[in-house]
């Protein structure tokens, strides 16, 4: 075998051994409950953030309020941190203190 295929030899196991170790892709945007952010302030947050109906971001809503946690979506992880980036400053420039946050899909 010649120099040359030595090294494509290696560069594709190498390839191989980076893929099978890589982390999910895929992410859930979760929204966490508090006591204090306002309901209707968490229902216009979802309906602007991730592109749901009134009806949907309702549920949502109240299923975080309920139950703690609710999912907003499924994302490729660089949107997922973009979006949990966008939501939490968006909390802090109104003064509430609500957190979003990822999780392996
Ligand atoms: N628990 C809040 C209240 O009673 C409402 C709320 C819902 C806050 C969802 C945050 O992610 C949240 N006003």
């Amino acid at each position: 075998m010649s120099q040359s295929d030595d090294h494509t030899h290696d560069s594709d196991l190498a390839t191989q051994n980076r893929t099978e170790i890589q982390e999910p892709s895929f992410y859930k945007v979760m929204l966490l409950n508090d006591d204090f952010t306002p309901m209707d302030f968490v229902v216009e947050l979802l309906m602007r953030h991730f592109r749901k109906s009134h009806e949907d971001a309702m549920r949502i809503m109240l299923e975080v309020h309920h139950d703690g946690r609710g999912l907003c979506g499924v994302f490729p992880r660089d949107l997922a941190e973009t979006k949990v980036s966008q939501v939490n400053q968006y909390a802090r420039d109104n003064d509430h203190p609500l957190k979003c946050a990822m999780e392996p899909n």
